[in-house]
C-alpha cells in the first residue's frame, strides 16, 4: 500500500482502484470526479493547442525503420500533461507543474558494476554517440491507459556496447536521479527512492529498447524524463525509467522500485499481457488518452503489439508465472 508519508490514517489498498489514487489521500479523494474533469480538459487543450516545437530545443533526427507506420501520435499536450513521475508528485498533472525545477544540465550517466572499467558519460557526449532517430512507439501504462509517442533516441544496445560489460553481466539496472530539493514527490510519496528499474541483458540489447533523449523532434520535456530515459515499448510504462543517472550491470536479477513495493502486482518482467490481470483490475482493454469518445477503449495487445519482434525472448517461459 502506498500512502502519503505523513498521513496518520492509511487507506487500505483493497478499497481503491487506480494506482495513482492510493499514493495519497488528496489524490484518493480527487480521483473520481476531478480525474475525469482533468482528462476532459487535457483532451480539449490537446485539440486546441498546436504542436509547438521551439527552435532551441529542436533535435536533428533521422527516420527509423523501427518506427510504427500507421499510428497517430497522441497530442504533445497530452504526452506532457498526463504523466507518471512520482518524484514530482502522485497525480498525473504534478510532473508538468513541478518538473521544471529539476536541473538537467550539467548531467552525466555513471556506468558501473560488471564492466571492464567504470565510466562516466556526459550527456552531450551521450547524445552524440549515435544518430538520433524518430521512433513512434505504442506506450502502455500498467494503469490500463495508452498513448502513441514519437520518441527520439537510439537503440540502448549501442550504448551498452560502449559500456563494455563483462560476460558476468546478466542484467542491467537503471537508476533515476534522487534530488529531494528539486523533486518534491520524493518527500511526499512513499516509494523506495531512488526509482530503479531493470532488464535482462537480452531485453536491454533488443533493438526496440530505446535510449531516449527527446519526443516530437525536440529534447525531452522534464516531465517526460529529461535529459535521458529508457523506453521499452513492449512492457508496462513503469519499466521505462526516467532521468537516469546510473546504469549498473549486475549478475543477478536486481530489485526494482515497483517490484519491491508490491511483488504480487508488479512482476520483474511486466510485459504487456491482456491475459494476466493486475491484482486490482483487468488488463484486457486500455483507454486511449486523447482519442475521440468512440475510440477511447481498445483491446490490449500481447507484448503491446510487438510480439513478432520480442516473443522469442520469452520462449519456454510461463508468462503467468513470470509476469
Ligand atoms: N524515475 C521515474 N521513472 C518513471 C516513473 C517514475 O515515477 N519515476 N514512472 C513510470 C511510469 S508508471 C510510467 S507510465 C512512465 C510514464 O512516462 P511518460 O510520463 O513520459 O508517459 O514513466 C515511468 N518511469
Ligand atoms: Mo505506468
Amino acid at each position: 500500500m502506498l500512502i502519503r508519508k505523513s498521513d496518520p490514517n492509511p487507506i487500505p489498498s483493497s478499497e481503491i482502484t487506480p494506482r495513482s489514487a492510493y499514493m495519497n489521500r488528496r489524490a484518493f479523494i480527487a480521483a473520481g470526479a476531478l480525474g475525469a474533469a482533468a482528462l476532459a480538459a487535457d483532451r480539449l487543450a490537446g485539440v486546441m493547442r498546436p504542436e509547438q516545437v521551439q527552435a532551441d530545443t529542436k533535435l536533428a533526427t533521422i527516420q527509423s525503420p523501427l518506427s510504427a507506420k500507421d499510428l497517430t501520435p497522441t497530442s504533445f499536450y497530452n504526452i506532457t500533461h498526463y504523466n507518471n513521475f512520482y518524484e514530482f508528485g502522485p497525480n498525473k498533472d504534478d510532473p508538468a507543474r513541478n518538473a521544471g525545477k529539476l536541473q538537467t544540465s550539467p548531467w552525466s550517466v555513471t556506468v558501473e558494476g560488471e564492466v571492464k572499467k567504470k565510466k562516466v558519460f556526459d550527456i552531450d557526449a551521450l547524445m552524440k554517440l549515435r544518430p538520433l532517430e524518430d521512433r513512434v512507439y505504442r506506450f502502455r501504462c500498467v494503469e490500463a491507459w495508452s498513448m502513441v509517442i514519437p520518441w527520439v533516441g537510439y537503440s540502448l544496445s549501442e550504448f551498452i556496447k560502449q559500456c563494455e560489460p563483462t560476460s558476468s553481466a546478466k542484467y542491467v539496472q537503471f537508476i533515476s536521479v534522487d534530488r529531494p530539493s528539486q523533486e518534491p514527490g520524493i518527500e511526499e510519496v512513499n516509494l523506495n527512492w531512488p526509482y530503479s528499474e531493470g532488464l535482462r541483458m537480452d531485453e536491454a540489447m533488443h533493438p526496440l529498447t530505446l535510449l531516449t533523449f527527446g519526443l516530437y523532434g525536440q529534447v525531452l520535456p522534464n516531465q517526460d524524463g529529461a535529459p535521458v530515459r529508457v523506453v521499452v515499448p513492449w512492457k508496462y510504462g513503469f519499466k521505462s525509467a526516467k532521468s537516469i543517472v546510473k546504469v549498473k550491470f549486475v549478475k543477478d536479477q536486481p530489485g526494482t522500485t515497483w517490484n519491491e513495493m508490491a511483488p504480487n502486482t508488479y512482476g520483474f518482467y511486466s510485459n504487456v499481457n491482456p491475459n494476466v490481470d493486475h491484482t486490482e483490475w483487468s488488463q484486457k482493454m486500455q483507454r486511449v488518452i486523447g482519442a475521440p469518445f468512440w475510440k477511447q477503449l481498445e483491446p490490449t495487445l500481447m507484448f503491446n503489439g510487438y510480439g513478432d519482434q520480442v516473443a522469442s525472448l520469452y520462449k519456454g517461459m510461463d508468462l503467468n508465472k513470470y509476469f
